[in-house]
């Protein structure tokens, strides 16, 4: 029983450490809409092209430096801005409809889309699904889907 108390306080104590060690950013990083801009008025399927410059793409898992991959978010407040704690991201990216991963390190996709406005953003993940430090975001945009 002792041991068992003692390997949960280790974990416990493990976990915020481990939490502050992301991953690196390169200070030129940029990750962009290659296909839309914001005001766009758009048809649903949308295909939504994944831009990146300074840092390469790579699937999940990979050790490969200087790199990560993409995630769509959909329709929920930009990172850092939201008052339901948008900022818990920054610890990993949660898998949803609103947080779509692409770790097979995919560069565009096509979603369907209800009409109406539509916000989207993209944000680079490590191979943990942790945003790097500094984050690489884009601009959040919005479309008009008719
Ligand atoms: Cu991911």
């Amino acid at each position: 029983m002792k041991r068992i108390l003692a390997a949960s306080v280790a974990v416990c104590l493990a976990v915020p450490l481990w939490a502050q060690e992301r991953t690196p950013s390169h200070p030129d990083a940029k990750v962009f809409f290659v296909n839309l801009k914001d005001g766009d008025t758009v048809t649903s399927p949308v295909t939504v092209v994944f831009g990146l410059s300074g840092m390469d793409v790579a699937p999940a898992g990979s050790g490969q430096e200087n790199s990560g991959h993409h995630h769509l978010l959909i329709d929920r407040p930009a990172i850092g801005e939201g008052e339901d704690g948008a900022d818990e991201l920054l610890n990993g990216l949660p898998a949803d409809a609103h947080h779509v991963h692409f770790g097979g390190g995919q560069t565009e996709t096509t979603i369907e889309l209800p009409p109406g406005r539509h916000s989207l953003q993209l944000v680079l993940g490590d191979a943990s699904h942790v945003p790097h430090e500094s984050p690489v975001v884009s601009e959040v945009i919005t479309i008009h889907v008719e």
